[in-house]
C-alpha cells in the first residue's frame, strides 16, 4: 500500500511534468500495466457443523387457482438438479383436498413454473395427500389420493418422462373398495415402484402394491403388515422398509408406537414387525419418517411428547430393523411445539432433519444435521425467514426435504406469512458470492466515475455495495449498486463533493444467506484510482508524439516497481 502510494505520488508529479502525454499509450487501460490484477474471493463448500445456512424462501405457488390453501408439499429432485414440487389443494387450511397441484423449476429453485393442476384418473374426482418419487432414469412418479367419496376411491398414479413438462394418464393403482389414505411411495434401484397407504373400509387395513413395468400396472393389493399411517422407503440396495404406527384414539391415553418391517425381496415377503420406538402420544395423524444410510443403517424420525408440547427424535437400527437405539433427540430449544418431522439422508450419510417449531409463537421450519450416523446434532438452524401463525395448525401432514445432486439440502413447506396458505421453497446455501472486477487504473475528464462488478451466487445475491473514500479520509462511503445485467452490477460516483485526486474503493457483495464476500479481500488492498483533472486526449493532440515513449517508459518503470495486490 505505501508502495502503491508513494509511486501514485511521483507520477502525478511527472504528470504535472509532462503536461499531459498521448492517452493511447499511457492513459488507456492496458492488460499488461494493470495497477492491480482481479482478486477472487470465495469459500467454497463450507458445510461445517453450525456454518450450514439457508438462502432465500421463495413461493412455488403462482396465485391463479380457486383453491386458496396450498399445503402438504411433496418433492423430488432429477439429476439434473430440476426440482418437481407438488401440493394438495384446498379450500380450507385443515380441511380435505381436492385437487393436487403441481410445479418444477429449471434454475435450482430461483423461480417456478405456471402451477398445473394434475389430471384425475376421470373428470369429476378429487384428489389429496400428493407424493412425488423419481428413478435413476429421472422418470418421475406423482401418487395422490383420487377419490369421489369414502366409498369410491382409489390411488391415483401419473408418470413424467420429461421432468414434469407432460404427465402421462393418470392410472388407479388401487384395486380395493373404501377410503385410501395416506399414501406414501418409494422406488428402488431396479426403477420398481412402490405405494403403501391406509385403507379405511368395514375393516380398516393397509394395503401394498408395486409396479415393475414403469407405472403402467400394478400387483394385486395385499396386507403384508399392520397397522396405520405406513411409510415406505427404499435402502440402497433395494431393500424395502415400511414404518407403520399404532391405531390411535383422539381422546385416548398415549398408546402410540412406531412399528418397523423389512422386506429383502421386493415386497415379496416381509419380516415380523418390530416395535422401534417408545410410547408416543400422537393425537395427529402426522406422518413419521424411515430412511437409510449406504451402509444399510436404518433410521426413524418422528415427534414424540404430549398434546401441547412435543420434541423431535431420531432412533437408529444397525441391524436391519431388529434392535433400536436409544432416540436422540435432535431440537436444542425444546419451547413450545415441535412437530411434523421430515428426514432424508444423503450419499455421504449425513442425516437432515428438518421439523415444525413454535418457540417463537408461530410456525417455523427448522433443521438441523448429523454427521456421525446420528449420534448427535448440529445446532438448530431456522430456514423460514417469516413465521405463520399458529392458527394454521394442520398444514397437511407432511411437508419434504431431499438433496440435490450436489448434495445440497432443499426443503418444500407450507407457509402461512401471505394471506392464506402457499407452499415455500428454500435450499442450502454453500458458498460465498464470487466477484470479479477490472480495477480502474486512471480516470479522467469529468466527475462521474462509474464503476462495475460482476457477482454471481450459488444461491441468490441480496446485494453488492461499493465503498469508496479519499485516501487520507478515515470515513467509507458506501452504495448499493444497480444491477444493469445477469451478475453486472454498477454505480457511478456522481457526487463531486467526493471525488478527489486519488480515489479508493471495494466492493461487497452478501447473498440471501447472510455471506459476504470482498474485492480485494481487505480494506487495506482496496483499488486506488487516479482521477485526472483534465483530458489528456486533448493535451496530447498539442503537445505531439515526443512524450509517447517517455511515458511508456515510466508506467512499465512503475509497474515493475509496485508490490503486487496479492501480497498483501
Ligand atoms: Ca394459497
Ligand atoms: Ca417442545
Ligand atoms: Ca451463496
Amino acid at each position: 500500500m505505501q508502495t502503491k502510494t508513494a509511486c501514485l505520488l511521483i507520477l502525478t508529479l511527472l504528470i504535472g511534468l509532462l503536461a499531459g502525454v498521448h492517452p493511447s499509450s499511457l492513459f488507456m487501460v492496458h492488460p499488461a500495466l494493470s495497477f492491480s490484477q482481479p482478486v477472487l474471493v470465495s469459500n467454497q463448500a463450507q458445510s461445517e457443523v453450525g456454518d450450514v445456512r439457508f438462502g432465500r424462501n421463495v413461493n412455488v405457488i403462482d396465485g391463479l387457482s380457486q383453491y386458496p390453501h396450498q399445503v402438504e408439499p411433496t418433492m423430488t429432485i432429477l439429476s439434473s438438479g430440476k426440482i418437481l414440487v407438488g401440493w394438495k389443494e384446498a379450500l380450507e387450511h385443515a380441511g380435505p383436498g381436492y385437487r393436487v397441484g403441481f410445479a418444477y423449476s429449471n434454475d435450482s429453485g430461483q423461480t417456478f413454473s405456471s402451477n398445473i393442476l394434475m389430471t384425475p384418473t376421470e373428470p369429476g374426482r378429487r384428489q389429496s395427500d400428493p407424493w412425488l418419487v423419481s428413478d435413476h432414469q429421472d422418470n418421475a412418479y406423482f401418487v395422490f389420493m383420487d377419490f369421489v367419496s369414502s366409498e369410491d376411491s382409489g390411488i391415483g398414479v401419473a408418470k413424467t418422462i420429461d421432468g414434469g413438462e407432460t404427465w402421462l394418464p393418470t392410472v388407479d393403482a388401487s384395486d380395493t373398495g373404501g377410503l385410501d389414505d395416506k399414501d406414501t411411495a418409494c422406488v428402488d434401484p431396479d426403477g420398481n415402484l412402490y405405494i403403501v397407504w391406509d385403507e379405511y373400509n368395514t375393516q380398516n387395513r393397509l394395503r401394498f402394491t408395486k409396479s415393475t413395468d414403469g407405472g403402467q400396472t400394478f400387483t394385486p393389493t395385499t396386507t403384508p403388515f399392520q397397522p396405520y399411517i405406513p411409510y415406505i422407503a427404499s435402502s440402497h440396495n433395494g431393500t424395502l422398509y415400511v414404518a407403520t404406527g399404532d391405531w390411535y384414539s383422539l381422546s385416548g391415553p398415549p398408546g402410540y408406537r412406531i412399528w418397523i418391517t423389512r422386506s429383502d425381496d421386493s415386497g415379496s415377503t416381509w419380516t415380523p414387525q418390530i416395535v422401534a420406538t417408545p410410547l408416543i402420544y400422537d393425537e395427529t395423524a402426522i406422518i413419521h419418517v424411515v430412511d437409510t444410510d449406504t451402509e444399510g443403517h436404518v433410521y426413524i424420525a418422528y415427534a414424540a411428547g404430549t398434546a401441547t408440547d412435543k420434541e423431535i427424535y431420531v432412533t437408529k437400527s444397525t441391524d436391519g430393523g431388529f434392535f433400536w437405539e436409544p432416540p436422540v433427540q435432535v431440537n436444542t430449544v425444546t419451547t413450545g411445539m415441535q412437530r411434523m418431522v421430515e428426514m432424508t439422508i444423503d450419499e455421504d450419510n449425513n442425516i437432515h432433519v428438518a421439523w415444525l417449531d413454535a418457540q417463537h409463537g408461530e410456525w417455523n421450519i427448522y433443521y438441523s444435521y448429523s454427521n456421525d450416523s446420528g449420534s448427535t446434532f448440529s445446532p438448530n438452524i431456522r430456514v423460514s425467514t417469516a413465521g405463520t401463525s399458529l392458527s394454521y395448525w394442520r398444514p397437511g401432514d407432511y411437508f419434504t426435504m431431499r438433496t440435490g445432486p450436489n448434495g445440497r439440502v432443499h426443503i418444500v413447506w407450507t407457509d402461512g406469512r401471505g394471506q392464506d396458505e402457499d407452499i415455500y421453497f428454500a435450499k442450502q446455501d454453500i458458498a460465498n458470492p464470487i466477484i470479479t472486477h477490472v480495477p480502474v487504473q486512471v480516470w479522467y475528464q469529468d466527475r462521474a466515475l462509474p464503476l462495475t462488478v460482476s457477482a454471481t451466487d450459488d444461491d441468490f445475491l441480496e446485494w453488492v455495495t461499493l465503498y469508496f473514500r479519499n485516501p487520507s479520509s478515515s470515513t467509507w462511503t458506501s452504495r448499493i449498486m444497480e444491477k444493469i445485467g445477469d451478475s453486472t452490477f454498477q454505480y457511478t460516483i456522481p457526487e463531486s463533493g467526493l471525488m478527489s485526486p486519488t480515489m479508493e474503493y471495494y466492493f461487497v457483495a452478501r447473498d440471501a444467506a447472510g455471506r459476504e464476500t470482498r474485492l480485494p479481500g481487505s480494506e487495506s488492498d482496496a483499488f486506488l484510482i487516479l482521477i485526472l483533472p483534465f483530458n489528456p486526449l486533448l493535451v496530447g493532440l498539442i503537445i505531439g508524439s515526443t512524450f509517447i515513449i517517455i511515458g511508456v517508459i515510466f508506467v512499465a518503470y512503475w509497474y515493475l516497481r509496485r508490490k503486487p495486490n496479492t501480497d498483501h
